[in-house]
């Protein structure tokens, strides 16, 4: 009962829902699309998990070694959010980035135009960026080896406010020199858990979801922290005020 009342909690689709994968299930050999028309291939053995192995219910496993999701392309609104639950089980850098979730060329294809993940820079910190004449980034300063072995909820924004990456229901970088949309919306796909030049990552996802907003802080911050946590947060804001 409990584990149903998780679940519930995270799946809720709204109208600026574009696409939403809860990973509970495989339907005709696809990832179904809860919030509309984009049901996700499996590439390499990217698999649903067993017996609740994902955030809510069942999530998405890959071994960091060829496997991803690959959703088309599902449009480029001026403005939207994209958000996951993420355990990383362990961490390889790839010379090329490493993707959550990337827009651009096919798996392989080595182009993207959105990055979710981390990059080949100087670091290891989780940033999302968009290519748009170079590299514009909103870098979390967190690092993705800090991130490994515990679920962290991860949401990239892109909109009026520039560039956003929020960490578990917190804005964590911002860069609001670049507030248009995705830069090349004739994209040939979105690819999750990866990018376009195969930087892997090897852990479970779950409850994927893309808006057509840029969600704020409220919604982040519903979704993104633990109830325990929640509480504790409400309060160092109420006291920060
Ligand atoms: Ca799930
Ligand atoms: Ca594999």
């Amino acid at each position: 009962m409990i584990a149903l009342c998780v679940a519930a909690a995270y799946s809720q689709v709204d109208n600026h829902t574009i696409l939403y994968y809860s990973f509970n299930q495989t339907s005709g050999g696809k990832v179904p699309d809860d919030g509309g028309d984009f049901d996700g291939e499996l590439g390499g053995d990217a698999a649903i998990t067993k017996n609740s192995g994902g955030k809510a219910g069942e999530g998405l496993s890959l071994d960091g070694d060829g496997d991803y999701i690959k959703a088309g392309n599902i449009g480029a609104p001026e403005e939207g959010t994209i958000e996951m639950w993420v355990k990383i089980e362990s961490f390889e850098q790839h010379n090329d980035g490493d993707g959550f979730v990337s827009m651009g060329k096919d798996y392989g294809g080595t182009g993207d135009v959105m990055l979710f993940g981390v990059h080949q820079a100087s670091n290891l910190n989780v940033r999302f960026g968009m290519y748009a004449g170079g590299w514009k980034w909103a870098d979390s300063e967190v690092s993705v080896e800090d991130l490994v072995g515990e679920w962290h909820h991860l949401a990239g924004t892109w909109g009026p406010r520039g560039l956003e990456v929020w960490i578990d229901g917190e804005l964590k970088g911002v860069n609001d020199t670049y507030t248009a949309g995705i830069p090349d919306p004739a994209y040939q796909t979105m690819l999750i858990g990866s990018n376009s030049w195969n930087g892997d990552i090897h852990g479970v996802m779950d409850e994927f979801r893309v808006s057509d907003i840029q969600r704020d802080a409220e919604f982040l911050l519903s979704i993104g922290v633990e109830p325990r946590g929640k509480l504790a947060t409400a309060w160092g804001a109420i006291k920060g005020q």
